[in-house]
């Protein structure tokens, strides 16, 4: 197995896809995605655009389903929820479809969703990425870090740090990997504090989501797996 790191979607190679995509959006969407799911959601699907979920979601009834949109860390009008794993309650979400779209996260996941296996992975969840990939061996692993608009996130790189750092034995493909273990080990015992530090951890905190970043920040609370079923349904 040989594991690549790659901060952004955008940083990652054009021409190829590897065996398994880990997509990792610590704050939030993938730390989202588990929750859901460990909440009991049926499925959650992911769409990089407002109009395509609107529309997709009105397939379903209203009982069947739930529309969640961030932009800006803020929930988008029209939709019934925003990004916040915290909404994602057993009561809220169990036996619904979820529709999801946030700026980045999702992004992200369409950007290898046509990869061999696709995972998303946050601080909450990631020991079962590890699981799948010791038992699955794929040769090629990429863990692609969301970012914000195309710029380096400190969140995700500590989380693909915890992951790499725990598949020691793996082979190392980029100086990324190195680099994110380094941040992961000066920091695994004070995350939470590290993404307030971060950038989106400061715009979280400006819109009142202090809760949401502590929660964010607790590894493996979740034990849950998010797999991709078809392109872009987890
Ligand atoms: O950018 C994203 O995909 C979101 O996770 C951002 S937020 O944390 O919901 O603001």
């Amino acid at each position: 197995m040989k594991v690549f790191v790659f901060h952004t979607p955008e940083l990652t190679p054009a021409d190829t896809l590897p065996d398994c995509a880990v997509v990792i959006d610590v704050l939030r969407a993938t730390t989202t995605i588990a929750a859901a799911l460990h909440a009991g959601a049926v499925d959650v699907r992911a769409f990089s655009d407002i109009d395509r979920l609107m529309a997709a979601g009105a397939e379903l009834a209203p009982s069947q389903r739930l529309r969640l949109g961030e932009r800006g860390g803020k929930p988008v009008e029209g939709c019934d929820m925003g990004n916040s794993p915290l909404d994602c309650t057993p009561d809220a979400v169990s036996g619904k479809h979820l529709f999801l779209s946030t700026t980045n996260g999702t992004r992200a996941l369409k950007r290898v969703e046509r990869s061999r296996a696709v995972l998303t992975a946050a601080q909450i969840n990631y020991q079962a990425a590890v699981n799948y990939l010791r038992d699955r061996q794929p040769e090629t692993v990429w863990l692609v870090g969301s970012g914000w608009q195309g710029t380096y996130s400190l969140e995700d790189t500590v989380c693909a740090g915890a992951i790499a750092r725990a598949l020691e034995a793996s082979a190392v493909g980029n100086d990324e990997v190195l680099g994110a273990i380094a941040l992961y080990d000066s920091w695994r015992d004070r995350l939470s504090e590290l993404f307030r530090h971060s950038s989106h951890g400061q715009r979280l905190l400006r819109l009142g989501n202090a809760a949401d970043i502590d929660y964010c920040a607790q590894s493996n609370c979740c034990d849950v797996l998010p797999i991709q079923k078809e392109p872009g349904v987890l």
